[in-house]
């Protein structure tokens, strides 16, 4: 690093998540003064007119056409993977082993033993490393850790999570690389269980067995791609198989002894993001909803008979962890917000030398909950995680 300040970033993609992140650096020191601070150094992708563009629009000094000139590059202090999962293992371990902080999206990996290949590499390198599930940084998700590790929910017993969506119901939405395993590794479950499972992990623990189910609505889709955000574009007449879930379910035991039952899909027509989760204890409940994600559902026992019931709880005073950085009580914030807190802790984290969670052990543990969930789908069986 130019010293200890700057953490120059180099940005693998430009679309969706790359233009979270992008926000995300851009507008950090708006709301905190973070120990060190990003420099929006360069941004990568293959398309030299978009990735030319995306740099003038997003904000990049910069721009490369090869993600490997950015790890080459010595104006460079953290790598930032925003490419699809194929590529994650790829690109972690070759910027780990250039020396570079590492940044890298949801899921970790393709599979567990992939996501151990990075987690190696990381430690061997001695670098930063986060994985960028950005939902546990959301203000209303730390105040359920709090209220959890403070034992105001008791002893718990249930954690029933759901994440839906309904983008790609219409058959007619084309094969783009979320639905092409040799891309992505698996579809519903990779992309939305991995959240609902670093959430379980954060705030109830982890995982021990599981048992799952998963299904393939459209077989078949017109071959495409992405072109921004969830939204693709058809190359013409051709069809390709679908080799990936539209949706999955499992059962799960908590090390803690709580149950867990989780269901992801894409096919949940009227859910846009739909990143819910209840949590039942023995002194009272909490429920979140990402589609109103400043809200927090609450129920605790020891309120007076008589008005016991579900409170709601706006999440944005300055008690709630990261919300008073923004505005007053009730401005709320939103989706992009959870990058931005999040950088926030990278950056915390570089400054003191420091990985901060979640990180590459976290992505790896999840990916291990991941596989064996695929596992038991396809042997209908209870698996051990990490067997
Ligand atoms: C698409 O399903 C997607 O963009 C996920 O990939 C993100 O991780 C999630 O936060 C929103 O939906």
């Amino acid at each position: 690093m130019t010293d200890k300040r700057h953490v120059r970033i180099g940005m693998i993609g430009y679309r969706f998540m790359g233009k979270a992140h992008s926000h995300a650096y851009r507008d950090l020191s708006f709301y905190f003064d973070p120990a060190a601070v990003p420099v929006m150094q360069a941004i990568s992708g293959r398309d030299e007119a978009q990735v030319r563009g995306a740099a003038a629009k997003l904000g990049w000094r910069s721009y490369e056409t090869d993600w490997r000139k950015l790890i080459e590059r010595d104006d460079i202090d953290l790598i930032d993977i925003g490419a699809p999962n194929n590529a994650h293992a790829e690109m972690a371990i070759a910027a780990a082993e250039a020396g570079k902080h590492i940044l890298c999206e949801k899921p970790l990996a393709m599979t567990a033993d992939e996501a151990g290949r990075m987690l190696e590499a990381v430690r061997k390198a001695g670098v930063v490393h986060m994985i960028c599930h950005n939902y546990r940084f959301v203000p209303a998700i730390r105040y359920v850790k709090r209220l959890i590790d403070e034992g105001r929910l008791g002893r718990i017993y249930h954690m029933r999570a759901t994440y839906l969506q309904d983008w790609i119901m219409d058959p007619q939405f084309p094969l783009v690389w979320r639905l092409r395993k040799e891309l992505c590794g698996s579809g519903t479950h990779g992309d939305l269980m991995a959240h609902s499972i670093d959430l379980a992990r954060y705030l109830v623990g982890e995982l021990t067995e599981v048992t799952g189910m998963m299904e393939t609505f459209v077989k078949r889709r017109p071959l495409g791609e992405m072109t921004g955000g969830l939204n693709a574009e058809a190359f013409g007449e051709r069809t390709g198989a679908v080799d990936v879930d539209d949706a999955v379910a499992f059962l799960g035991r908590f090390a803690c002894g709580a149950l867990g039952v989780f269901e992801a899909s894409r096919f949940a027509k009227g859910n846009r993001n739909g990143n819910r989760f209840e949590i039942n204890g023995s002194q009272g409940s909490v429920r979140w909803d990402m589609e109103n994600m400043n809200h927090l559902q609450l129920y605790l026992e020891d309120d007076p008979q008589g008005m016991q019931g579900f409170r709601t709880i706006q999440c944005t005073e300055a008690v709630h962890p990261y919300a008073g950085a923004y505005w007053p009580a009730g401005h709320i914030i939103g989706y992009e917000h959870t990058f931005i807190n999040l950088m926030h802790e990278l950056m915390e984290g570089i400054a003191g030398d420091r990985s901060p969670a979640p990180n590459f052990e976290d992505g790896y543990r999840n990916q291990l909950v991941l596989d064996a969930v695929e596992r038991s789908a396809s042997g209908r069986n209870w698996i051990t995680v990490g067997s």
